[in-house]
């Protein structure tokens, strides 16, 4: 952290669906209470500056959320506390159902949690989360100021980021998403608009974050099925900018439940439970939700009551149930299933003296919660998917005797932080009812030894450690695109680079044929220099050294160009034709014997993909998919194809996988249009050099280049090159004055 340069002032604007206090209108008046949650808490100690970020926000934090509260009753309400001020959404009832209760909890909840059977595609559905996403946009517009960060929440707002960037496109955006992320053969269960929707909504910001790694890379893969757009090291590379997708599994405020087992309510509560409840106490708290996997849980106990008899009446399961969603028809049918199975459990195991179950339905104090964590001998966690599950790590944290038991999921994003607990399956009745005995009889020294290894990461890397770790990541990307920010040549710089070129004895101009002398078409044979550039290079050509460079075949090159006096290097370095000598060479680099192997698999997946053709140029092989017939399809072959390319190929083959604009290319390492490029300059003293492209693999070309050249980019994807260049027609302007004047 002490790299990090100085700290940017602006404000930070949180949005999530709700408002961080419930606003309560009585005959006094409006009170506010705000909400003790992870993420008030998470987002406060940012504002206070107990965390070390590189940002020092300015003014009380600003957010924005949703409340059913009308415009009317909240008209001259001062929405602000100490810590936050807030900009109500107003979301119409009808609305709101079709938008929170319809797409969000009746589609991406139950598909991204893996019950897609549940999950309703209502086309209402969609067009409510649309217009409800830019109803949050509409009450944000007007605050945002140059420098502030506004940092997005959840599945209720994948549209935002996007929304916010158009107007927008130098804030700093962050998006964290809180749920699973489904792997690519349940997201694609969601119509194609609709996910296309989603992908560009969350691709607006600049930092987005998940639970866990598998979620990251599940994000990755629909952002490469969606648009076509693979990653660097968890960079996705857009237009022009940018997105950083990351792991940050979101923590607890570690010191706070692991203070409140002093506390003397606590105290008094866990007293009177271990006096009240059986020996042995097992605990359980979550929301109503089919995610949680209750009714699992429940058959595990029974299995474990089965089978162990001797632990009858020794025992007592606390299962807390907290109300949620329970509108929704699914909800209701899970609660009176959970009802049943309790009462039929209770019915027959239990007796006068001992009922197994004490089931509630209801919330807890902050005090009773702590209190039931510190009493319990067992946490029983047993989700069938859950993004983090924080009731585990919050059971951890209390536990200052460093004693208890936790019994997880490996369904839980919190599993792969927890290893020291006992992992189950919870679908696995047999696994429960094990890990329920290993845990009930698991010697002191163990359960300490487990929970300190647990506690000590918790408490590393607890709420402030999580939002600090996000906001590092969101002021490296801002350092990174500063780096690679885009700067496109002025008037001036082009009347500079003309007079250095004027005041220059010996001069070397290095091109990229498509995309930089000629506009990229659909058909690459359409492709033809015109006249005018001809001439130009033409006239360039009699005072000064002209290279073009480019990737297509000796053939294609000689034919649209050599009747010109300049130097031509066709795939990509690998033959040259010298203007002085007039034939083509091949680079002495070159070994040949590769290609049998490499074709067979390019064959293969011509024959899997309709319309895909292979082109064998002399030194290299391309698979052209343009010409695919489903190019959905065929963009899913071309990443199978280069996976199986990269497996295939081993170090000492020396090939490399260009994965270029609907082809995928394999060339041999050893020559690059930058090795190319430099080997013009041996034994040479240009004084004035000037390189420029709109391919990636120019990128080659621009880094090997000496420092004293200029390099241009044409267009505007990021690139290791100086400046930038709108477009081919700008290309000609900038041509233009070298002319002889
Ligand atoms: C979503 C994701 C992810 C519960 N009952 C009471 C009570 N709680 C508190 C717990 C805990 C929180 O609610 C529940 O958090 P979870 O993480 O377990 O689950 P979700 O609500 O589904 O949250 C989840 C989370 O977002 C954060 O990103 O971990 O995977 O589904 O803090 O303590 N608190 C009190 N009384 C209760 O009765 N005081």
């Amino acid at each position: 952290m002490e790299n990090l340069p100085s700290r940017k002032k602006g404000r930070l604007i949180i949005v999530a669906y709700r408002l961080p206090f419930k606003i309560v209108r009585d005959e006094q008046g409006t009170s506010l209470f705000q909400n003790s949650g992870g993420l008030v808490s998470a987002v406060l100690s940012l504002a206070q500056g107990s965390q070390n970020t590189s940002y020092d926000f300015e003014e009380k934090i600003q957010w924005v959320g949703y409340t059913d509260n009308t415009r009317e009753e909240l008209e001259g309400v001062k929405l602000e506390n100490e810590n936050f001020k807030a900009h109500p959404v107003f979301i119409d009832q009808q609305l709101n159902d079709n938008y929170y209760e319809g797409f969000c909890n009746d589609l991406i909840w139950p598909l991204f949690h893996y019950f897609p059977s549940l999950a309703k595609f209502n086309k209402e559905y969609f067009e409510a989360y649309q217009e409800a996403n830019l109803l949050f946009y509409e009450a944000m517009k007007d605050i945002i100021q140059p420098d502030d960060v506004i940092w997005v929440h959840d599945y209720q707002l994948m549209m935002l980021p996007d929304l916010i960037r158009q107007t927008f496109p130098t804030n700093k955006i962050g998006f964290f998403f809180h749920i699973p992320f489904p792997s690519y053969e349940i997201f694609r269960l969601l119509p194609t608009i609709w996910r296309d929707a989603i992908i560009d909504g969350i691709l607006g910001a600049d930092v987005v974050g998940f639970h866990t790694n598998d979620f990251v890379e599940y994000f990755l893969k629909a952002v490469r099925m969606v648009i076509g757009q693979g990653n660097r090291m968890h960079y996705v590379t857009l237009n022009n900018r940018i997105v950083k997708v990351d792991a940050f599994p979101i923590s607890i405020d570690y010191k706070k439940f692991n203070d409140a087992y002093d506390h003397p309510e606590v105290v008094q509560y866990r007293e009177n439970m271990r006096k009240e409840l059986k020996e042995k106490i097992i605990f359980s708290v979550d929301r109503l939700d089919y995610s949680k996997g209750l009714l699992n849980r429940l058959n595990g106990f029974e299995r474990f009551l089965e089978q162990h008899k001797d632990w009858h009446e020794r025992v007592s399961f606390v299962m807390m149930v907290v109300p949620s969603r329970d509108q929704i028809e699914q909800y209701q049918q899970m609660k009176s299933d959970i009802d049943q199975t309790v009462g039929r459990i209770n019915a027959k195991y239990g007796k006068i003296n001992w009922q197994p179950i004490l089931y509630q339905y209801r919330s807890m104090p902050f005090e009773e919660l702590t209190g039931m964590y510190s009493a319990s001998d067992v946490a029983l966690i047993t989700p069938v998917r859950d993004g983090m599950n924080l009731v585990c790590k919050e059971y951890v944290a209390t536990r200052r005797d460093r004693v208890g038991v936790l019994i997880l999921s490996e369904m839980a994003g919190a599993a792969a932080e927890l290893g020291e607990a006992l992992i189950i399956n919870p679908t696995d009745s047999q696994d429960i009812a094990d890990a329920i005995l290993k845990a009930l009889e698991m010697p002191t020294e163990e359960q300490t030894k487990r929970m300190e290894a647990m506690q000590q990461r918790l408490r590393e890397y607890d709420v402030f450690a999580w939002t600090n770790d996000f906001f590092t990541q969101m002021h490296m990307i801002e350092q990174e695109h500063d780096r690679l920010r885009l700067d496109y040549l002025t008037d001036k710089d082009i009347k500079d680079i003309g007079q250095k070129y004027q005041h220059a004895k010996n001069r070397i101009f290095f091109f990229d044929y498509d995309g930089t002398l000629v506009p990229i078409v659909r058909d690459p044979h359409d492709a033809i220099v015109t006249d005018e550039v001809k001439s130009l290079i033409a006239e360039l050509a009699q005072r000064d050294t002209v290279v073009v460079i480019s990737g297509r075949d000796q053939m294609f090159l000689e034919k649209v160009l050599g009747d010109l006096p300049i130097h031509l290097v066709a795939e990509h370095g690998a033959l040259i034709k010298m203007k002085e000598k007039g034939e083509w060479v091949l680079n002495p680099a070159y070994q040949d014997g590769w290609k049998e192997s490499i074709r067979s698999i390019l064959d293969l997946y011509v024959k899997r993909c309709p319309g895909a053709f292979v082109e064998e140029k002399q030194t290299s092989l391309a698979w052209h998919y343009r010409t695919a017939e489903d190019q959905e399809y065929a963009l899913r072959r071309a990443q199978e194809l280069a996976w199986q390319l990269k497996n295939f190929i081993q170090p000492d083959m020396s090939l490399q996988i260009i994965e270029g604009n609907m082809v995928i290319e394999v060339k041999k390492t050893a020559f690059n249009k930058g090795t190319s490029a430099t080997s013009f300059l041996d034994g040479q003293s240009y004084d004035f050099i000037l390189a420029m492209g709109d391919d990636t693999t120019d990128e080659d070309m621009f880094e090997a280049l000496p420092d004293t050249a200029y390099t241009v980019k044409v267009g505007d994807a990021l690139s290791m090159a100086k400046k930038h260049i709108k477009n081919q027609y700008a290309v000609m302007e900038l041509l233009n004055t070298f002319k002889e004047k």
